[in-house]
């Protein structure tokens, strides 16, 4: 296994260590293998490393590489019509009731062949690994059936062959009514959603489950029935919440002692306090909030005054946030959700781990995996402050690099 050090560097170690992005100004880095030997200072580093291969940063920053924590990266076709229909004044619910939005991807989704889904996915995947993610979190969703849920997951599974990229699947059987049970959704979630299900933790892995609780999709009853048969089978639930409408979404997947509520806009003062005692992650997807034009913001402050983990995604999907760049979702968190850069960079990290139940990434640490980002910048708050620009220099993947990595 390869051992090297790395120096002439700053370390944003995402650690809570006192100081701001747990930073460590001239420091060392060891790694052994696929992990983190050694971190700090590099006027404390251990006599043990200075044997080792050094290579010398020039000066930049070193963070622990992105999280993109919700991702549709999978799907058929995209939505550019739809885009076309908002901007002439329809609403993205009108369009969802007409039988487009998410339904229309559904077919596209179906009709597409295996090695399609993958090719489409990975165009959007590289937009993301070349600005320093290593982990991104994948739904199923667009399928609304066994076979097209599976598929979708197995082409999630192969971005790992194909890319030096971590995966983590959710399972999305719960993201809309497809239209041959249009007015019996209570018939879907038991002949489909939950058997569907089974059927894809069986083939394997799901690492959580996901569903979508809104007027346009689930009730939480539905949702419940979900996460019912979820929890039988040992998997970590997440929900989308409080999106368009307030169903009290967030405190039913807390009451699951769920990983994370996503989206959030609507959430009120009862599922801030459920989040907050059960440790449930918010996740901010202000891609989404942006394309949809909301004016209603998640409250930030309440969620911050309360404790609560606040992490920052894309939600790339070709309806509500075609959005494949995690540096911006972290500039549109700052800028429309008055997150700061240092809450925007530890919601693309430490909180993305945590909303993944990921113990092993997102900060800078000895025993942690080598999943690293070197920046261009002088100084952390320039990650979320820049607008449609990528100060990568090249990004470290379980203890291996390459420019960028393609
Ligand atoms: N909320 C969203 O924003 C996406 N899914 C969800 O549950 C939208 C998905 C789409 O419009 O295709
Ligand atoms: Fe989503």
């Amino acid at each position: 296994m390869a051992q090297s050090v790395l120096t002439d560097m700053h370390l944003a170690t995402m650690a809570p260590n006192g100081a701001p992005y747990g930073l460590v100004r001239d420091a060392a880095l060891a790694i052994d293998g696929q992990e983190i030997a050694w971190a700090g200072r590099a006027a404390d580093l251990p006599a043990n490393y200075t044997g080792w291969p050094a290579e010398a940063l020039d000066g930049r920053l070193v963070t622990p590489a992105l999280i993109d924590c919700h991702t549709h990266l999978v799907f058929g076709g995209n939505r550019a019509r739809e885009f076309e229909l908002r901007l002439e004044g329809a609403s993205y619910e009108e369009i969802a009731r007409a039988g487009g939005g998410i339904v229309s991807t559904v077919k596209a989704t179906r009709d597409a062949s295996e090695d399609d889904l993958l090719k489409s996915a990975l165009t959007r995947l590289d937009a993301l690994i070349v600005e320093g993610v290593a982990t991104v979190e994948v739904k199923s969703g667009y399928g609304l059936d066994r076979d097209t849920e599976l598929k979708m997951l197995r082409v999630a599974r192969r971005f790992a062959d194909e890319r030096p990229v971590r995966i983590k699947t959710s399972f999305l059987g719960a993201h809309a009514v497809p239209p041959d049970y249009d007015g019996r959704a209570d018939a879907y979630i038991d002949e489909v959603a939950i058997p569907a299900l089974r059927a894809a933790h069986e083939a394997g892995p799901v690492d959580a489950v996901d569903g979508f609780c809104e007027g346009i999709a689930f009730t939480p009853e539905q949702i419940a029935r979900v996460f019912d048969a979820a929890t039988a089978l040992g998997l970590p639930l997440k929900l989308h919440a409080e999106q368009l409408s307030n169903l009290g979404g967030a405190a039913l997947v807390a009451r699951y002692g769920g990983l994370s509520a996503d989206h959030l806009e609507y959430l009120g003062a009862p599922g801030i306090a459920a989040m907050k005692k059960a440790g449930t992650v918010a996740v901010l997807l202000p891609g989404a909030f942006y394309t949809l034009r909301e004016s209603q913001v998640p409250p930030v402050e309440a969620l911050r005054a309360a404790g609560v983990p606040i992490a920052v995604a894309t939600d790339c999907n070709p309806g509500s946030s075609p959005l494949a760049s995690l540096l911006l979702a972290m500039n549109m968190a700052c800028t429309l959700f008055r997150l700061t850069p240092e809450e925007a960079l530890a919601g693309a990290t430490r909180q993305a781990a945590r909303a993944l139940g990921l113990a092993d990434c997102g900060v800078i640490a000895a025993g942690m995996r080598a999943d690293l980002a070197v920046w261009d910048v002088a100084h952390p708050a320039e990650l979320a402050y820049w607008i449609g620009f990528n100060p990568l220099n090249r990004r470290y993947f379980g203890g291996r690099h390459g420019r960028h990595d393609l």
